[in-house]
């Protein structure tokens, strides 16, 4: 048979992953604006008693800066509007320039907001609020989920609010600055209980070190990658430009893996443990597995990120 990225995508179909999220972003997206608004604000500030959020500084926050004064010298009630107006995804200047933003500025443009909220500089949810019974309970779940999938939660509201005149995600983005890779020199190098191909530990290896051309350069030309809960990205092209966006200053903590027989000159790899994003840092370390498929020249033909449903998960190394 045919090794095709669609059936590259059932390797490991053991693998758990955190259904928490996609279930509890779609019960979130039901909700009203207010109740969204009042929602994230529990959890940010639930979690800020664990954790310290940093604004990474390779984040080009100067681009946001003149809508957030914008925003700063509003009269409270319009301060308000924005915000529901970013929730409900309405057509105004603001939230189409929110859109045209990359994850990190999203994130960078709430977290200053969130700031200006907790000093009273910028409306903030009422004290007293009531959730609706829908909210109380899509909050309840998000209590209930561990650290690491919260914090995905949380990134995934933020990422999909603003107005995108055409298809989600065709905007051109306003592209982050890119990092120089760790030099040489200072790059660390992983170890992996159980796995020893070069590809594999190489491309770890490069991620830490903001090495993204180096890192695509380990993929097959028709090679694909799989973010946890999203379509594989296909081509060595999209695959780095996405890396750019999403990739800079992650720690990535590989634990164990398993290498399994070839077939068909593939090269199944699974390795789990745990990835650190620049924002939260050690403080949240996430649970992850990797499933590579290798091709014969050992080449990345397919790699899925998953977010795994618990930490036992760590240990669930068998194919089937
Ligand atoms: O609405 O090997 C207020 C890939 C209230 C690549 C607020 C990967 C109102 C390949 C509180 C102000 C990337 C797939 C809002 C590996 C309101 C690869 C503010 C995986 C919105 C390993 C909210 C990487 C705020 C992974 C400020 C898994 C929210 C990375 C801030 C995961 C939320 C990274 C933040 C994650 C969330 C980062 C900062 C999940 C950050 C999450």
């Amino acid at each position: 048979m045919a090794i095709t990225i669609e059936s590259a995508r059932s390797i490991f179909p053991g693998t758990r992953v955190a259904d928490v999220v996609p279930n509890t972003i779609e019960a979130f997206n039901q909700l009203s604006a207010e109740d969204q608004l009042a929602l994230i604000w529990f959890v940010y500030t639930e979690m800020g008693k664990t954790v310290t959020v940093a604004a990474p500084g390779a984040t080009s926050m100067v681009i946001a800066q003149g809508i957030l004064e914008q925003i700063k010298q509003m009269p409270s009630a319009a301060q308000t509007q924005v915000m529901c107006d970013l929730v409900n995804r309405v057509d105004t200047p603001i939230c189409r320039s929110y859109a045209s933003f990359s994850m990190n500025l999203k994130l960078g443009f709430w977290n200053q907001l969130g700031e200006w909220m907790e000093q009273g500089l910028v409306a903030p949810i009422p004290t007293g609020y009531q959730l609706s019974g829908q909210a109380k309970a899509v909050l309840q779940a998000i209590r209930e989920a561990d650290s690491g999938q919260q914090i995905t939660i949380l990134r995934n509201t933020v990422v999909g609010m603003g107005f995108d005149p055409n298809a989600p995600g065709s905007y051109k983005k306003v592209e982050d600055p890119v990092l120089v890779p760790t030099e040489a020199s200072a790059r660390t190098k992983v170890t992996i209980d159980g796995v020893t191909n070069a590809t594999v530990l190489s491309y770890i290896n490069n991620m830490n070190a903001n090495d993204f051309e180096a890192a695509v350069n380990l993929f097959d030309a028709e090679g694909a990658l799989q973010p946890p809960f999203q379509r594989p990205i296909l081509g060595r092209e999209a695959i780095l430009a996405y890396m750019r966006e999403e990739c800079q200053g992650l720690k990535m903590l590989p634990e164990r893996g398993l290498v399994e027989s070839v077939e068909d000159g593939y090269t199944p790899i699974k390795v789990t443990g745990k990835v650190e994003s620049p924002w939260f840092g050690a403080s949240v370390g996430m649970n992850i597995a990797w499933r590579f498929l290798l091709d014969p020249q050992g080449k990345i033909f397919f790699v899925a990120v998953d977010l795994l449903a618990s930490p036992k998960e760590l240990l669930n190394l068998v194919r089937r």
